[in-house]
């Protein structure tokens, strides 16, 4: 029977892509931007969801759409990040599978507020009871205190995530929530001292100093207005529809919800605005006799009271740096220049010092009471990839976490997916993708990667220097380059001459970025000068104290700390692993215009993401592939009542010998057969495969009468 589109998927297109008919470039496109011109913004490959911004409040969200989606199946109702949420909860519930939202797509795409959709979700459809929801507004209220701490306006996003974060909600068997725990990945703690044009600080710093009483900002002795600020870029300093002043309204009842006490929280602040005051210390040259001239602070700093301590410490870490070696000490002075530099180290570290320890103090407080085992549902909201006009060790940071994100997705929706059709004994065709592993590993093999490389020349004594590193990537990636051209012309580290001096290019997934290599070295190493540590420990002020361990003299450490790319590399390694333990969840965002405008679709940006994204051939596996799987055992569990042999005497799947369960499956499919066939379905559809049961190229033509959602 052939199966007209309806009228309506004619107007707002189709639901799901697997339906379109024929399967284009084109016509997913155009079935995109049909969707978001009707404010259909989400679409979905099978499972997948493709979520569209739509750069406007839609009226979807409600508590009404929540109770819609409540306890539906997948395809029951029109597309909708919340069916998914609803299938990953109540999976997690009822099968006892832990889950993991994935959400991707580059900045602003809009993947901060999908993880925050998926939240209130959960959230509202997860038990009752004062405990319990005293549980979930922490869980929910963590996100407006790490936001303001570590989101920034930039060109690409007003609300841009600088950090990397996956969260842990922890159920009990009943599915009820019991906490949670945080995990964040490097903070672009560059921004604290320095930010690009038509980009903000940290949002924190603005919230501060326009919603904070008169009588607070007295007390931490700061200035309401922003120009006084040497760390504040005034060019864009206020954006457009966002209200600084009640988003810190917002934050400070966050924090309270939370759990933070008033005294941390003044602690917070003091440290917030010692940043500010620090980025306002200045100094002067003072000759010595030697010759050389030694830095001075030029004026009183208000930041030494803050933090109580004596600006003569504060001025020593700044005049002086100490070096210790077997029980040597070598004191150097330093000019004003490095002065300068050691006050924006000091600035930056101070800063992500304090947003970890943010992230640790919610994680005390949202952690689960109990130590029983848990289901969990990990929700990872990474910044995205991103290309700037100036591309340093942040952005190759950044746009290496995305590289593993798609990795995962072609691992487990294109290869794992294919590779177990062939295994299950299926004839299969198989579907060309693009895999990315290529790029992941020249970044990080652990002996020619790009991060080992850096970690290799930081550690290398001798004169080391940005240029240095550059030479050397050259080198051996122009080796590796030749070499892999002759092996497969797959090279993604781009080599030619008209590239500038102080460049590399690489070629990720999602397009060619050129990465100015100067400070790598610098940011891999993360060093802050001991003198700085110590006199940080010595500050009368105990939050302070607890950031600056390592100022401790009684525990002088001579070890050289990790370098930022490894420890980054580590912890996302481990995030890979722990992902890959779950059923994961695909949420894939796209970005319908750069002007971050409602209304404005640009086909040629959409149709960059939706290939760098593989989502072509997505479609294509999800068309060809059979949408329905399921092992035996669950299988039979499911359709027990239908069959004489498993009902009413039912003993459980594993009751049956391997022999007896074959006949019995092959039993129940044709019986569901009958049933569907009374249905004008295809007639054969289930089909026993070596370990599972399958439902065949059925889906499509049966997706369209809307009833697939019943088996
Ligand atoms: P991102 O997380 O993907 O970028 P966001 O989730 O912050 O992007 O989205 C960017 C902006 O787009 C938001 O601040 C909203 O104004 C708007 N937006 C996104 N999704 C929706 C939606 N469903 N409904 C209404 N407006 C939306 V980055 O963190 O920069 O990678 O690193
Ligand atoms: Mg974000």
């Amino acid at each position: 029977m052939e199966v007209k589109t309806s009228l309506l998927d004619n107007m707002i297109g189709v639901g799901d892509m697997v339906l379109i008919e024929p399967l284009s470039e084109d016509t997913f496109i155009e079935n995109l931007r049909k969707r978001f011109e009707h404010n259909e913004i989400y679409t979905y490959i099978g499972s997948v969801v493709i979520s569209m911004n739509p750069y406007k409040s839609l009226p979807i969200y409600t508590a009404e759409k929540v109770e819609e989606y409540r306890n539906r199946n997948f395809y029951e109702l029109s597309p909708h990040i919340y069916a998914l949420a609803d299938e990953a909860y109540r999976s997690l519930r009822d099968q006892d599978k832990d889950q993991c939202i994935l959400i991707t797509g580059e900045s602003g795409a809009g993947k901060t507020e999908a993880s925050k959709f998926v939240m209130s979700y959960v959230a509202a459809v997860c038990g009752k009871g004062q405990e319990v929801n005293k549980v979930k507004e922490q869980l929910l209220q963590s996100n407006p205190v790490l936001e303001a701490f570590g989101n920034a306006k930039t060109v690409r996003n007003d609300n841009s995530s600088r950090f990397g974060k996956y969260m842990d909600i922890e159920f009990d068997f009943k599915g009820d929530p019991l906490g949670g725990v945080i995990s964040n990945y490097l903070l672009e703690k560059s921004r604290v001292v320095k930010q690009p044009r038509g980009e903000r600080n940290f949002h924190i710093f603005y919230q501060l100093l326009s919603g904070a009483s008169d009588d607070t900002l007295k007390k931490l002795k700061l200035d309401r207005d922003f120009s006084k600020y040497n760390y504040l870029s005034l060019d864009s300093a206020t954006v457009n529809g966002l209200d600084d002043a009640a988003c810190f309204r917002t934050v400070r009842n966050a924090m309270q919800i939370v759990g933070f006490m008033e005294d941390e929280v003044q602690s917070v602040l003091e440290l917030v605005a010692a940043v500010l005051k620090l980025g306002n210390l200045e100094f002067k040259p003072e000759s010595r006799c030697n010759g050389f001239d030694e830095s001075r602070i030029k004026d009183k700093n208000e930041m030494c009271e803050l933090l109580g301590i004596e600006q003569s410490v504060l001025e020593r870490a700044f005049s002086f740096r100490t070096v210790e070696a077997k029980m040597e000490k070598v004191s150097t002075t330093l000019n004003v220049a490095q002065a300068y530099y050691a006050r924006d180290a000091l600035a930056k570290n101070l800063y992500s010092r304090l947003f970890s320890w943010l992230v640790n103090r919610i994680n005390e407080s949202i952690k689960a009471q109990t130590k029983s085992r848990k289901k969990v549902m990990g929700v990872l909201d990474i910044y995205g990839f991103e290309i700037f006009e100036d591309n340093s060790f942040e952005q190759f940071i950044i746009n290496y976490c995305n590289e593993k994100l798609q990795q995962i997705f072609i691992e487990l929706t294109l290869r794992e997916e294919q590779e177990e059709y062939i295994r299950e004994g299926i004839e299969w065709t198989n579907i060309e993708y693009f895999n990315n592993a290529i790029i992941c590993d020249l970044i990080e093999n652990v002996s020619n990667g790009i991060l080992a490389m850096l970690d290799e020349e930081c550690l290398r004594p001798g004169t080391v220097t940005d240029e240095t590193f550059l030479d050397k990537l050259n080198t051996v990636c122009a080796e590796h380059q030749h070499f892999e051209s002759r092996q497969s012309k797959n090279s993604k580290f781009l080599t030619d001459h008209s590239l500038p001096h102080n460049c590399f290019r690489i070629q990720h997934y999602a397009g060619k970025v050129l990465y100015r290599v100067e400070g790598f070295v610098d940011k891999n190493n993360d060093l802050l000068y001991r003198d700085l540590s110590q006199a940080m420990y010595k500050a009368n002020h105990s939050l302070i104290k607890i950031l600056f361990p390592e100022g401790n003299p009684a525990k002088v450490n001579l070890k050289r700390p990790l370098t930022a790319g490894f420890q980054f590399r580590a912890s996302v390694g481990t995030l890979m692993k722990n992902l890959l333990t779950k059923n994961p969840n695909y949420i894939r965002c796209i970005k319908p215009n750069d002007k971050k405008a409602a209304h404005i679709f640009t086909d040629s940006l959409v149709c960059h993401q939706v290939r760098y994204l593989g989502l072509m051939e997505n479609v294509r596996v999800r068309r060809a592939g059979y949408a329905f799987r399921q092992a035996y055992e669950p299988c039979l569990e499911r359709y027990k009542m239908l069959c004489k042999q498993t009902w009413p005497h039912w003993k459980g799947p594993l009751f049956f010998l391997e022999e007896k369960r074959r006949q019995c499956l092959e039993d129940l499919a044709t019986l569901i057969q009958k049933i569907y066939r009374g249905w004008k379905c295809r007639t054969h559809f289930l089909l026993l495969k070596k370990s599972q049961v399958v439902v065949a190229a059925w889906y499509r033509r049966f997706a369209q009468q809307k009833k697939y959602q019943n088996i």
